[in-house]
């Protein structure tokens, strides 16, 4: 179970989240944190994570560039106070046992990246960001991290009345092969992964969905290149189920990484909260074990506690109910897998895409002409129910026969 659950915290959220909303003001009971801008509090922090983690028993974390460290006066001078604190985090990697997911740079809170990094008008923040990417990517390869994630956050746009749409997706594309080539060239070995979102805080944002972000890729030569960080929150903001966007991300052999949380039905905002649903961590352990389990990827909780579960011991609570869903769904999925009902169920329905005919026609074999030829022969052409219902009951059946797979 171990192998398949690689469960990460994230630093954004578990430390730096005071949980506050658009209409009031930060909960969270921090004893660790001073609330200042140095660079102790920075390591204290750190140092408070990485004991949350070993007594969590989560294996994994993934970081921003600048929630783990305060950003300086200038881009040596944010670099330099990075370095201190990725020095302080290896050392905690050392004695803890800890692997580093992912890193990331934060393109989208700073002023500067207002209008968008990558996709601004202005070319200084196209160049601002490259500095940003260039580091996080530096770091992450420094920390032995497996992946590298790149959340558009800004990149689309809040009215196009003010935007040249073309041109942007052009600029977002440059972006990333010259991140792509860098990270090659310094030897960086991990998965580049893109995360998909469809707004907020954009009104569009052109990362939108699975199969928006692998059109993309392949219109700009980037496929192969990317795979894609795929978030629960995200999928549903987007319309889809979060099994939807996994299969078009395992269709296209591009799932990297999964951003494990959930949203609140009924509330269109990105909520982020912790997956406990088991029917949603059924199906994405499906998933997971249907492609064979993940290589460089895991299940990273991009997710926080509710603003009124404001106490330290609430992060404690919030991750051991996400890891134990998730450790449901797993056992579930395998059952699943072994009770072979619903693999035989789509096996057979297919059938006669197995037949000699059914082959040739799959395989351009047929004509358009021959294929008509061959439907005036057919008097009633051979039906079988898509029997959802009853499916969905064996799915009942299954994830409530409890215990070992
Ligand atoms: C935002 C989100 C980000 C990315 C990393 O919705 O999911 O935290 O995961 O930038
Ligand atoms: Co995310």
């Amino acid at each position: 179970m171990q192998d398949h659950l690689r469960f990460a915290a994230c630093y954004w959220h578990t430390m730096r989240n005071g949980l506050s909303d658009p209409f009031g003001s930060a909960t969270a009971q921090t004893p660790w944190d001073d609330g200042s801008q140095s660079i102790e509090n920075a390591k204290n922090r750190a140092d408070a994570f990485f004991e949350f983690m070993e007594k969590c028993q989560i294996g994994y974390w993934c970081f921003h560039d600048r929630d783990l460290a305060p950003e300086g006066n200038s881009i040596a001078d944010s670099e330099k106070i990075l370095d201190s604190l990725v020095t302080h985090v290896s050392a905690l990697q050392q004695r803890t046992g800890v692997k580093l997911l992912w890193g990331t740079a934060n393109l989208f809170s700073h002023p500067r990246y207002m209008h968008g990094a990558a996709t601004s008008p202005s070319v200084d923040s196209f160049l601002c960001a490259a500095a940003q990417v260039r580091k996080a990517l530096e770091v992450t390869l420094t920390l032995g991290g497996s992946s590298y994630v790149f959340w558009g956050g800004r990149e689309g746009y809040t009215t196009l009345l003010n935007t040249d749409l073309a041109r942007e997706r052009e600029h977002l594309a440059r972006f990333l092969h010259l991140a792509a080539d860098y990270a090659r060239h310094i030897g960086f070995t991990g998965a580049l992964l893109i995360e998909p979102k469809p707004h907020e805080p954009t009104t569009h944002q052109y990362d939108s969905n699975a199969e928006a972000t692998l059109n993309f890729l392949r219109e700009f030569n980037l496929f192969g290149k990317f795979k894609l960080n795929i978030e629960t929150n995200h999928a549903t903001l987007a319309g889809h189920s979060m099994e939807h966007e996994l299969s078009v991300a395992i269709a296209a052999h591009s799932l990297g990484s999964i951003d494990a949380n959930m949203g609140t039905p009924g509330l269109g905002w990105d909520t982020d909260r912790f997956p406990t649903d088991l029917y949603l961590t059924t199906h994405v352990m499906l998933a997971v074990l249907g492609m064979g389990g993940f290589q460089a990827g895991g299940l990273n909780f991009d997710a926080k506690r509710r603003r009124e579960s404001f106490e330290p011991i609430d992060l404690f609570h919030s991750h051991i109910a996400g890891m134990d869903a998730f450790a449901f769904g797993l056992k579930a999925a395998a059952r699943i897998r072994a009770d072979g009902r619903f693999a035989r169920f789509i096996q057979d329905r297919y059938a006669s895409w197995s037949t000699p005919l059914g082959i040739e026609v799959a395989s351009g074999k047929r004509s358009l002409s021959e294929c008509a030829e061959l439907a005036s022969q057919i008097s009633q052409p051979s039906l079988v129910s898509g029997r959802q219902e009853m499916l969905e009951a064996i799915l009942n059946e299954i994830i409530l026969q409890r215990g070992g797979a």
